[in-house]
């Protein structure tokens, strides 16, 4: 069984493919030489969902399914939310995301925060839609390695860890993306 997930962020990947059982094959869109920067133009994380799987269902006739992620800070009103990866200008820098976000909340003291992952599975010619929220806090400054994006300044709830001090298996137990793609899985599997 094979099922392209419409991403080029190989972090992502790497995440989502520890989920899926072996007998499932993901395929990247570099394995269906996919190498267009997919627009992500919607104002929601719903509708760049929606807008990578629908880009791949027109260009390649394929079933797929794709990840849009926002990190939304409670003191910033929702923000970055939905332009997570351009907060510091074009480009997905993920330091300079990173040192935004913390110059943002100097001195502030609720850095409460949710990351939100929403799946779009195009499957047949229908859209499905699964979502996944992780609570926590921005830390107020850079800690781990592991893992990528704002993983270093998010700490999830209960855990005295951001992601990136942690594997990114204990990650997918508790993630906003380990809890949509779950839900993805069971339906696929339906
Ligand atoms: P694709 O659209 O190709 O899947 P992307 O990197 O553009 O990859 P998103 O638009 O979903 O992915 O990501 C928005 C931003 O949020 C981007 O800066 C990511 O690095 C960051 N991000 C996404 N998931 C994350 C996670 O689990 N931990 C930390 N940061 C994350």
């Amino acid at each position: 069984m094979k099922l392209v997930f419409a991403t080029h962020n190989q972090n992502k990947f790497q995440e989502v493919k520890l989920l899926f059982p072996p007998y499932i094959e993901l395929l990247s869109l570099t394995d269906i030489e996919c190498f267009d920067e997919i627009p992500e133009t919607e104002d929601t994380i719903e509708g760049n969902a929606i807008l990578k799987v629908a880009y791949v269902k027109e260009n390649y006739d394929l079933d797929c399914f794709a990840d849009d992620t926002g990190l939304e800070v409670r003191y910033l009103n929702g923000k970055p939310g939905v332009h997570s990866a351009r907060y510091a200008g074009a480009g997905n820098n993920a330091k300079a995301n990173m040192l935004k976000l913390l110059k943002n909340l100097e001195g502030v003291e609720d850095r409460s925060a949710v990351f939100k992952t929403v799946i779009a599975l195009s499957l047949k010619n229908k859209v499905h839609l699964f979502t996944g929220i992780c609570e926590g806090k921005i830390i107020s400054t850079q800690r781990g390695n592991n893992g990528f994006g704002y993983d270093p300044v998010f700490q999830p709830s209960g855990y005295n860890q951001t992601f990136a001090e942690i594997t990114s298996e204990e990650k997918g137990k508790i993630s906003h993306r380990g809890k949509a793609i779950r839900q993805l899985i069971a339906y696929f599997l339906k």
